[in-house]
């Protein structure tokens, strides 16, 4: 007998569970749980500002740290840019906590090096405003400046093997956003469609 998905099952009913809530997606709840697990994990919008204008001042001397931190604002708002942080986070937190299975769980811990999952998930962020993000996502990588160094010291406890490429990679999104808007504003009189939002 097929059973109905608003039923609750035997099992359920047992439990004290009425009725499956049918699932629906809160996108408020994802953009202030991303806000509050980066804070929660130490690290501030205006750090990762820093980041943007270390990469981008050398093209943009009369760059700002509100034009940075505007634009990192923006490239979270992207959902999914939000996926990728709260997966990474979710995995660093559980690895902390001794909670994933062997050997996913020492692999995250001890940040081993053939493990490249972190840098893949921190693509799809780099990704979000095209394949110039690229170049600064792997700069970045190498220098480890400002907030970069602290979330790579591996002495200080806790883990953040997704975090520190998160981090790198919201900064390099937010610099190529820069870049193309910078490079629309040059071509005003085309008029280019923007896209909604995207201001
Ligand atoms: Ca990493």
């Amino acid at each position: 007998m097929m059973q109905n998905p608003e039923q609750p099952t035997p099992k359920e009913e047992k439990m004290g569970i009425p009725e499956r809530q049918a699932y629906s997606l809160n996108s408020r709840k994802v953009a202030e749980a991303t806000r509050s697990w980066l804070q929660q994990r130490g690290v501030q919008i205006e750090e990762i500002a820093e980041l943007v204008l270390f990469l981008q001042k050398k093209y943009y001397p009369g760059l700002t740290m509100e034009e940075c931190i505007h634009n990192v604002e923006k490239v979270l708002e992207k959902r999914e840019v939000q996926n990728a942080v709260l997966t990474g986070i979710q995995l660093d937190v559980l690895a902390e906590e001794g909670k994933l299975l062997s050997p996913l769980q020492e692999m995250i811990k001890n940040d081993e090096g053939l493990y490249g999952v972190d840098e893949i998930l921190a693509l799809s962020i780099v990704n979000v405003y095209g394949s110039i993000g690229l170049t600064n996502f792997g700069y970045v990588d190498k220098l480890k400046p400002g907030v970069l160094e602290r979330l790579n010291d591996k002495n200080l406890g806790p883990v953040h093997t997704f975090l520190d490429d998160i981090v790198g990679a919201i900064a390099s999104a937010a610099s190529s956003r820069i870049a193309h808007n910078k490079q629309s504003e040059r071509e005003v009189e085309i008029e280019l469609p923007k896209e909604p939002g995207d201001d």
